[in-house]
């Protein structure tokens, strides 16, 4: 697939997706969030790839929606933009989702961040939720994820005034897994990917979706859920040849199947 404002490759078994606007420190344009999406359904599909990095430039992971496309639309013309809707497809994407982050998450890009399963941050990274300066709020879980995230006291400083988390403090308050100096920030997003798509790949992609279900249903529902879940993967033949693996002291070769 060709992309104007994203670059792809694979390093390893990581697909890595590069936000590609330095220009405008990746603001999301609708062109932007439309290749995303495509790329990260394309990996997903993907059978060489078992887990996805997704990082920006030293400056910014991005700066949020770009203001100045969102500029002059009126409110029929922002929905039928599909701009918000279209960022909805990443929930639907089954394998882990690393995040790297250098520099400026803001807004959108703060929520792309949240919607990724894990984050390593640089020590340069700055994470915030300026959306109420310009006259919105966040679109795209900036309410949602990250109140669920670090609770309602933070969550109403960040949204409703603009306070800004620097990487230590994002570390402290459970947005990012770790930080790490900016020139590893990419190797080591992409050695935790790495690590991850070694791993049993059914096991990997159903361990992803019940921690997100586990945000978004009552205890008993995600217990059950959990529950069946692990008899399904009890009858897959990686259950199989990992266990036999175990038994005969070998690494194991998974089909995903
Ligand atoms: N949109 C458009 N252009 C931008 C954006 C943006 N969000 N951010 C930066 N740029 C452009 C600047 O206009 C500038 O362009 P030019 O060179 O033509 O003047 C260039 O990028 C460099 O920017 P700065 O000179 O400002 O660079 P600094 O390093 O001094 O500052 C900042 C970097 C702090 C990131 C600053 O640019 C800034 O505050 N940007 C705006 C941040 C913001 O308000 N973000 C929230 C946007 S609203 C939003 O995200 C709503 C989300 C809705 C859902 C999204 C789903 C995908």
């Amino acid at each position: 697939m060709a992309f104007q404002t994203i670059l792809t490759s694979i390093r390893d078994k990581a697909g890595v997706i590069t936000l590609n606007r330095p220009e405008a420190r990746n603001a999301l344009n609708n062109q932007l969030v439309h290749e995303l999406m495509d790329a990260l359904e394309a990996f997903d599909r993907d059978a060489a790839v078992g887990a996805v990095v997704l990082t920006g430039n030293e400056k910014a992971f991005a700066a949020g929606a770009d203001i100045k496309e969102m500029a002059g639309r009126n409110p029929a013309e922002m929905k039928a933009s599909g701009f918000i809707d279209a960022f909805a497809r990443m929930n639907a994407i089954r394998k882990p989702l690393v995040a790297a982050v250098s520099g400026w998450a803001l807004g959108g890009g703060c929520e792309l961040a949240l919607a990724c399963d894990m984050v390593v941050a640089s020590d340069t990274a700055r994470f915030g939720q300026p959306e109420v300066t310009i006259g919105v709020i966040p679109g795209a879980g900036g309410t949602q994820r990250l109140t669920r995230r670090i609770g309602k006291a933070l969550a109403m400083e960040i949204v409703l005034n603009n306070r800004i988390l620097t990487a230590p403090e994002a570390l402290q308050f459970g947005i990012v897994n770790r930080v790490v100096p900016a020139e590893h920030c990419l190797e080591e997003a992409l050695k935790l990917a790495n690590e991850i798509a070694r791993r049993a790949p059914l096991a990997v992609q159903t361990a992803k979706r019940m921690v997100n279900q586990a945000q978004e249903s009552r205890l008993t529902d995600g217990l059950q859920a959990e529950r069946e879940a692990f008899f399904d993967l009890f009858g897959t033949s990686d259950r199989i040849e990992g266990m036999r693996a175990f038994v005969e002291k070998r690494d194991p070769r998974w089909t995903g199947s």
